[in-house]
Formats: C-alpha cells, sequence, structure tokens
C-alpha cells in the first residue's frame, strides 16, 4: 500500500524558451513576481490603479472576517465606464471593441463609441423597465454583441446578472432565476447552432411557468423565427432601446458592490450561485489579460472562443478585454459550421494574434486532422491560451505546431469560476514553457500543494491544490448561502482554499494539474490521476481524445476504464486496444495500464467541454445514466452505450 495523496506518474521533459521578440518587449517580466512576493497587497494596490476609480480606494484587503474578504472596500467605481466611457474620453471611440461573427456569415463591427452609445441605451431601457441598483437580472443569450450589452448595461446601474448558458433546460434556468430572485430576464427568439435558428425563449417562457418574480422578459431579435409572446411582459430589446438617450450618467458604486452571480452546476445537487463584486474583481480581470496574454491593445486582435455563460466569457470575453481597451472577436457558432476550418477562416479574416480556447477544442481539431489548419494563414497568431482542463502534453504540442506555427507560446491558465481570474499561468515573455503544465501562480497569487494532512507535499509529489492568501477577484461567496461557502471551500484545509483539484509539483516545483479530486482513482492503493492515464492515451499516434474513469472491481479496489475516441482514419481492431494498453504501462508504469479500453465516437461533455466522467462511471459499473441536464449534447450518452457491445471482452 501507498499513502502518496497522488501519484506522479507522467514525465515530460520538453522545454519551450519564449520567443525572444515576445520576451523583450513583454507586458510583464520576471520583476513582477519578486515585487509582488516583497509587498503582495502593494503590488495589488498598484494593480487597482489600471482601473479609473470615481473614489480611489485607500485600503487594499479586508481579511478581518475570514473566509470574507473585502477587497478595496473604501473605493468606488463604475465597471462599465472602466470598459467603455474611459477609452472613448481617451481618444479611442473609432477603436473596434467588437468585430461580431455570426454563424450565418453576417458580421458586425462596433467601435468603443457605439458599443458605449448602446449600453446607455440599454442601460436606460433596464431603468424604465423598472430595473434598479441591487436588482439582479437573469440574462439567457447566443453568443452575439448583445450580451455584452446587456452584461454591461447591467452593471452601469448596479443590477447584478446571472448569465445562465443558452443550452440549459428552462428546468435549469428556472431554478437559477427562482434562486437569484431575478426581476427581469434578458433573452433573444433564438440564436444560430450548427446551421439552424436554435430557438431560446421558449425555454424562458416555460421556466417562468415553474419561477416568480419576473416582471419583464427583454428579447433580442437575432433570428425572426415565430415565438409566443405574452402581452405586457415581454418587451423587444430593439423597441425599448432605439427610443432611448444614448446619454447616461455612470453612478459609481461601492468596490464590493455585487457584480454578478454566476451558477455552477457542481457535481451534483443545488446549483451555486458563485458572487462576484466590482473592483477586486475588475482589477485581476484585467491585469491578468495585460500580463498572461501580453495584450497590446493598439495592434492586438483577440479572439477568446468562450461562450458568454462561462465564466471565461465573462472575465475574458467582456471584462478584463473590455478594462484594457482590446479589439476583439465574438464568434457566435460552432467550429464546424459550415466547414471545420471555420475558426481557422475567422482567424485569417481578422487578423487575430491573440486566441483563447480550451483543450477539448483543440483534441476536436487534432481528430478533424492536420490538413485543416494547414489551409489558412494563420502567420498573425502570436499568444495562444488554453483554460477548462488539463491540455494534455500532445494536444499542447499539436496546437503549438499546427496553429502556433511552432513559434508561439502557449499559455496554460488555471483558474475557476470561483477564483473569477487566471490564477496559475505561465507568463509568455517569461516562462519556459512545459507542455500540459501551468506551471506558477500569476504574482499576487499564492498557491501550492498538500497532502491529506494539510502539509505542503516535497517537489516531485502529488496533492490537493490550495489557494493559501485571499485575491482581489475570489468570489465573496455562494448567493444566499455563507455557510455552504466555508463548507466547501474553507473546511478541508483550514484557512486554505480548497480548489478541489488534484495536482502535483514537478522537480522544479511547477504545478501540474490532475483532474477533479472526484474523479481521482484508486487503483490497488495508488491515487491515480485521470488526467495522467488520458494524456498518456492521447499521446499515442491513434488517439484523438481519451476520459478514463475509476470503476468498482473486486480485487483492485477500482480498475481504470478509457473510454477512447480515435483519430481520423483510424480503425479499431483487438491488437490496436492491445496496444493502447500496453503504451499507458510503458509510458506510465503497469499500475496505470486501463482494465478496459471503450472506443467511442463522443464523449460526455458541458458546455464548456469539461468531460461529465460521473456518466462514464455508470456505464462502466453497469448502471443506469445519470442527471445529464447540463451535458452540451444530451444525445451523446444514448450513442455511446448504442456503441459499446452488451459485453466488453478486453480484458
Ligand atoms: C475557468 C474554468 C474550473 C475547473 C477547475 C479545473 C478545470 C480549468 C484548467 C483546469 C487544468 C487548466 N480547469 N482550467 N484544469 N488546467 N488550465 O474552467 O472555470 O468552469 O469553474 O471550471 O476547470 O478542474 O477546477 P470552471
Amino acid at each position: 500500500m501507498s499513502n502518496e495523496s497522488l501519484a506522479n506518474l507522467l514525465r515530460e521533459e520538453r522545454r519551450f524558451a519564449p520567443p525572444a521578440e515576445l520576451a523583450a518587449a513583454a507586458n510583464v517580466t520576471a520583476a513582477a513576481y519578486a515585487q509582488a512576493s516583497e509587498d503582495r497587497l502593494g503590488f495589488w494596490a498598484e494593480q487597482a490603479r489600471r482601473l479609473d476609480w470615481a473614489v480611489e480606494p485607500t485600503q487594499t484587503l479586508d481579511w478581518s472576517n475570514p473566509p470574507f474578504a473585502k477587497w478595496f472596500a473604501d473605493g468606488r467605481l463604475n465597471v462599465a465606464y472602466n470598459c467603455v466611457d474611459r477609452h472613448v474620453e481617451n481618444g479611442l471611440g473609432d477603436r473596434v471593441a467588437i468585430h461580431f461573427e455570426g454563424e450565418p456569415g453576417d458580421s458586425r463591427s462596433l467601435t468603443y463609441a457605439q458599443l458605449k452609445d448602446e449600453v446607455c441605451q440599454a442601460a436606460n431601457a433596464l431603468l424604465e423597465l423598472g430595473v434598479t441598483k441591487g436588482d439582479r437580472v437573469a440574462i439567457y443569450l447566443p453568443m452575439i454583441a448583445e450580451a455584452v450589452v446587456a452584461i454591461l448595461a447591467c452593471a452601469r446601474i448596479g443590477a447584478t446578472h446571472s448569465v445562465v448558458f443558452g443550452g440549459f433546460s428552462a428546468d435549469a434556468v428556472a431554478s437559477r432565476i427562482q434562486d437569484a430572485k431575478a426581476k427581469l430576464v434578458i433573452t433573444a427568439d433564438g440564436g444560430y447552432r450548427r446551421g439552424k435558428p436554435s430557438a431560446l425563449k421558449p425555454a424562458i417562457d416555460e421556466a417562468l411557468t415553474k419561477a416568480d418574480g419576473v416582471e419583464h422578459v427583454l428579447v433580442v431579435r437575432r433570428t425572426g423565427q415565430d415565438i409566443p409572446w405574452t402581452q405586457g411582459r415581454d418587451v423587444w430589446w430593439h423597441e425599448i432601446t432605439a427610443r432611448q438617450s444614448t446619454q447616461h450618467t455612470p453612478e459609481a458604486h461601492e468596490a464590493e458592490h455585487p457584480l454578478f452571480i454566476l451558477y455552477t452546476s457542481g457535481t451534483t445537487g443545488k446549483p451555486k450561485g458563485i458572487l462576484h463584486t466590482s473592483g477586486g474583481y475588475l482589477t485581476q480581470a484585467a491585469y491578468t489579460h495585460h500580463a498572461v496574454f501580453d495584450l497590446k491593445p493598439d495592434t492586438d486582435v483577440y479572439w477568446c472562443t468562450a461562450d458568454i455563460g462561462w465564466v471565461t466569457g465573462h472575465s475574458y470575453i467582456v471584462y478584463g478585454p473590455l478594462a484594457n481597451g482590446a479589439t476583439q472577436v465574438i464568434y457566435e457558432g460552432t467550429p464546424d459550421t459550415p466547414h471545420q476550418g471555420r475558426f481557422w477562416e475567422i482567424v485569417h479574416k481578422y487578423r487575430v494574434t491573440i486566441l483563447y480556447t480550451a483543450p477539448t477544442a483543440i483534441r476536436t481539431f487534432m481528430k478533424w486532422g492536420d490538413d485543416i489548419p494547414a489551409k489558412f494563414d494563420l502567420s498573425s497568431l502570436r499568444v495562444l491560451g488554453s483554460v477548462g482542463e488539463p491540455i494534455n502534453p500532445e494536444a499542447w504540442i499539436w496546437y503549438r505546431e499546427h496553429i502556433g506555427a511552432g513559434k508561439a507560446p502557449i499559455v496554460d491558465t488555471w483558474w475557476q469560476t470561483e477564483t473569477g481570474a487566471i490564477m496559475i499561468s505561465p507568463l509568455p515573455g517569461v516562462t519556459e514553457t512545459k507542455p500540459g503544465s501551468a506551471q506558477r501562480a500569476l504574482p499576487g497569487i499564492a498557491a501550492t500543494v498538500v497532502d491529506d494532512n494539510g502539509t505542503e507535499v516535497p517537489n516531485g509529489s502529488g496533492g490537493y491544490l490550495v489557494l493559501t492568501e485571499p485575491w482581489p477577484s475570489m468570489l465573496r461567496t455562494i448567493w444566499g448561502d455563507d455557510q455552504r461557502y466555508i463548507d466547501t471551500y474553507w473546511s478541508r484545509f483550514a484557512g486554505r482554499y480548497f480548489a478541489g483539484d488534484g495536482a502535483k509539483k514537478d522537480e522544479d516545483g511547477d504545478i501540474w494539474l490532475l483532474g477533479r479530486v472526484d474523479d481521482v482513482m484508486l487503483v490497488s492503493g495508488h491515487n491515480i490521476s485521470t488526467t495522467e492515464v488520458e494524456s498518456a492515451l492521447v499521446g499515442h499516434s491513434s488517439v484523438a481524445e481519451s476520459a478514463v474513469v475509476g470503476a468498482s472491481d473486486a480485487t483492485t479496489g477500482q480498475a481504470i476504464v478509457a473510454f477512447v475516441i480515435l483519430r481520423g482514419g483510424v480503425t479499431e481492431t483487438p491488437e490496436l486496444v492491445e496496444e493502447l494498453r500496453a503504451h499507458v504501462g510503458r509510458t506510465l508504469g503497469p499500475i496505470a495500464k486501463p482494465k478496459q479500453i471503450k472506443i467511442v465516437g463522443e464523449l460526455p461533455k458541458t458546455r464548456s467541454g469539461k468531460i461529465m466522467r460521473r456518466l462514464l462511471r455508470d456505464i462502466a459499473e453497469g448502471r443506469e445514466v445519470g442527471d445529464t441536464t447540463t451535458l452540451a449534447d444530451s444525445t451523446v450518452m444514448t450513442h455511446i452505450q448504442a456503441q459499446l457491445p452488451a459485453t466488453d471482452t478486453n480484458d
């Protein structure tokens, strides 16, 4: 028996130095680490000065009542003013803020001056509908420019927004509307997905039969499809905004004023409303966007492919980039509509320089084949980002070679809805990168890895990722449930925030994320991370993607079961399955060899691309499949089951 918290099996020796040119002109250099470690709070007080405050804060952190933090508490600011108006006042009104690319191919570019007018009109419309400071507004929209406008309009008047994924069911929307007691819902008739208009408004109509308190539904017309209409309650966005003034004086809100609630589904049970506030959140969103992506606002074209309903859309489409005056691309649709090169066509069209996407997308592109990106000119790209899951070393290398021309640095950014902004990541002009590792806490952030007893593990060992100091964009609580906030995040290790992720420190002390601890497998007394086994499988030339789970096993406690998607053109044979098992054994050691490998065509994922291993465990253990409401595509589980033979043989 071993008593390690988490085994460290994977070795990765490849290293990539930052490009000299980028390093020479980088926004942030190695000096930032030293500066922040000398005076952490002074460092954050300095970063807060990136923002325009109506009342400058004199306090930095108030941690007198942990784990309830206050940052910059005596300061006042308007978040929307910081994201829009101040750029116009600084003479940048003609700079494009958003290049919107619709799935059907329609496009529209909004300058900062136009964005300001639209945000002001929307803010005035909200006021006309009786929404005021402190009210909650639910937003259920496709990836269109109006989503950004709606969010900023809420921020401007001090209404707290709660964005709900456009893909969620009426029930999921209803429970979120109810929990937040939203007074207004902003939605659209529909959005375009996979070449077709896909309705949104009917889900709101259904949700509102189950949730009360909503006075109006504001409806953006996007697809023009027929939708049910409730007179008196429903209001067209274009009608109400058109008659509003483009002037609206932004009020200065307290730094700790609630900016948004974002629900995370967790694994089971009641969704948690993660609460973020204003000054600290915007400070860290803006700083990290500047530091991690090396944004040069006058020349870069930035594109984050996340959905607005995910925290990545909040911090790295809306707040961080706009606070920094960036020019960015927003794309409505899926990457394979109308063809599998759509992303690369968009990169070329707008000469995108910074691309931020998820490992799930990268592995999908690998599966579709190298020849697809090769048809497009991607030479504008200079920084590549990854977020959402551990990125397997092979996917990382593919991203670098086939998208980044073997030159662009990759920033693998670890963070959560709860952390609000990036916490662990390389800096593109500083860090010698390692494929698969998020590496090091950013300047001003304190993270480490501990064992079951909360003792920091030595380099070369695995355990639990914890954050040891409060940070400006940290969640303030779970909406309406302070006790659950304490229990969920601050109780496992006294005085430290437990993120729920397994991690290891390598010989240099760099951090490697190893997946959610709920997913860790216990095989013959060894805690084995799903990430390491998945990365070993993706490291085989026949494998595009894989998801690994531990299934109960009479002899070993749990046995490793791997679900594997093969690369295009590869066919399944018993020899190949045997070869994959042997490959994992050779890469990680015999203990990590999967007992079973199931070849499938798809994997169950959330809308942000995270694999729902819980559902695969149900299959591996022969149970009925559990709750699938947060899956991006609810039919996936039926497909997977239909593909698998009734009894599995490869043992
Ligand atoms: C931003 C976001 C948070 C969870 C997190 C972890 C996983 C995110 C990661 C990563 C390894 C990375 N995660 N980024 N794991 N490397 N670079 O994804 O927020 O949707 O709340 O998910 O995602 O497990 O705990 P959220």
